[in-house]
């Protein structure tokens, strides 16, 4: 049964403790990573293959996926399952080439300028989670905005799978094929990240990961961070709804558990000013749950302490209540859901009223399903072509514009007590500051 928070009457000034929000304990994880990344970082291949044997059950002689078997994938994949691949890298490419950003150059004085040349990542290990539920979606999510960014090195990996003769799944396969992704390794875990970050005799390191993954995933992230450039380290997926009375309780309810399907520790978080839909959608969720397949994993994740239904006064109370939890997925369910979605500051990606539900854009909307979680969309983005580029300043200034700029160099420089800095400057003119 999903628990209910009352908030009616008058809000908390910081909303974030009374909010319901599972604690993942990264840390916890970070002594056994810390030994799974040195042994790929010395042992390399053998070590992620003795990993994959022990973690995924699965005897392997190479950690790379042979050019045979990404083609095979892609011939036997469901065909209604290739249009709709096909179709949702079609509109994720429309979003995410509008992301692309040209370099501007701005003219600070005359003689002067300063260029911003974005440049992309040279290479890039995407990580493409494989073990309660496969996702060739995050294939898509992943590699589109680091294609549309000109990343040239793109490698993808994801967990074996024992009944794929210890090949990642041939759904993320074929994904990787309609893509033109050619390099795929078969690892998970924290040993597939450290093959990216250290590389191995099979794969060449990369300069940054990106995807969702577990704890071990995060995990690994965290402790290689500095040797790699990474997105965020994934939590569990969260949804949050904003929902008036005019809410379907239906539609409220197959969302919340569209999202808890994902991971018993998800989180499905509503938020309304009516009892009666609040009421209406614990009904719904009771019926609906227990007609989907994975009941059991719904149940525990909207059961579990990260979820709830948290009754506010009003639609302005219920707008700060989502701006502090920051949830990774926000519908919105109001009489003027776009005004309301207007007024949205925290939230990795906002849905709009009742025809954009989330299971929408996790897979067909065209905007990116690799979000901040946690509370992190306060601050940060979800993926996107800028994820995958580097904004480089390129300075040039002329002899005259130099001249004006050294007395003031130098000033700063004496009052940083760096003379030498401000010496760079004078050697040009003859060591003395030009008038
Ligand atoms: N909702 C997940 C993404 C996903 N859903 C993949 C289905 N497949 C995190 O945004
Ligand atoms: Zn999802």
């Amino acid at each position: 049964m999903i628990s209910r928070i009352d908030l009616r009457g008058s809000l908390p000034g910081d909303l974030r403790p009374v909010l319901p929000r599972a604690e993942l304990d990264v840390e916890a994880a970070l002594e056994k990573v810390r030994l799974i990344c040195d042994a790929v970082r010395h042992r390399g291949t053998a070590a992620v293959l003795e990993y994959t044997r022990s973690f995924d059950g699965v005897d392997l002689e190479s950690t790379r996926v042979p050019a045979g078997a990404i083609a095979a994938a892609l011939s036997g994949l469901d065909p209604a399952v290739r249009d709709a691949l096909e179709e949702s890298i079609r509109r994720a490419r429309l979003v995410h080439r509008d992301q692309r950003r040209s370099d501007t150059t701005t003219q600070v004085v005359p003689g002067g300028t300063v260029t911003e040349r974005w440049i992309p990542v040279d290479r890039v290990g995407l990580y493409v989670p494989g073990g309660r539920a496969v996702y060739p979606s995050s294939v898509v999510m992943n590699v589109v905005p680091a294609q549309e960014a000109g990343v040239g090195s793109l490698a993808v990996t994801s967990p074996p799978q024992q009944e794929f003769g210890g090949l990642p799944h041939p759904t993320i396969l074929a994904a990787c094929a309609l893509l033109g992704v050619d390099e795929v390794y078969a690892a998970g875990g924290a040993q597939s990240i450290a093959m990216f970050a250290y590389g191995t005799e099979e794969c060449p390191p990369v300069n940054l990961v990106t995807g969702p993954g577990n704890i071990w995933v995060a995990a690994a992230k965290r402790h290689l961070k500095g040797v790699i450039g990474i997105d965020a380290e994934a939590g569990p997926t969260e949804i949050a709804i904003l929902a008036d009375a005019t809410a379907d309780p239906v539609h409220v309810a197959a969302d919340l558990i569209s999202q808890a399907e994902h991971d018993p520790m998800a989180a499905a978080v509503l938020v309304t000013d009516s009892a009666e839909l609040a009421e209406r959608v614990t009904a719904e969720l009771a019926v609906q749950t227990a007609r989907t397949k994975h009941a059991e994993r719904i149940a525990e994740a909207l059961a579990g302490r990260q979820s709830g239904i948290v009754l506010v006064d009003d639609v302005a109370a219920g707008l700060a209540v989502v701006n502090a939890y920051a949830a990774e997925h926000l519908e919105i369910h109001t009489a003027d859901a776009r005004e309301v979605a207007a007024r949205v500051r925290n939230a990795g990606a906002v849905f709009v009223g009742t025809h954009a539900p989330v299971s929408l854009g996790d897979y067909l909307a065209g905007s990116n399903h690799v979000l901040p979680t946690g509370g992190c969309a306060c601050h940060s983005s979800g993926l996107s072509v800028q994820s995958f580029l580097r904004g480089v300043h390129v300075v040039e200034y002329d002899e005259a514009a130099l001249a004006d700029a050294t007395g003031r160099v130098v000033a700063l420089a004496e009052a940083e007590d760096l003379p030498a800095h401000g010496a760079a400057l004078k050697a040009r003119f003859g060591w003395e500051i030009p008038a």
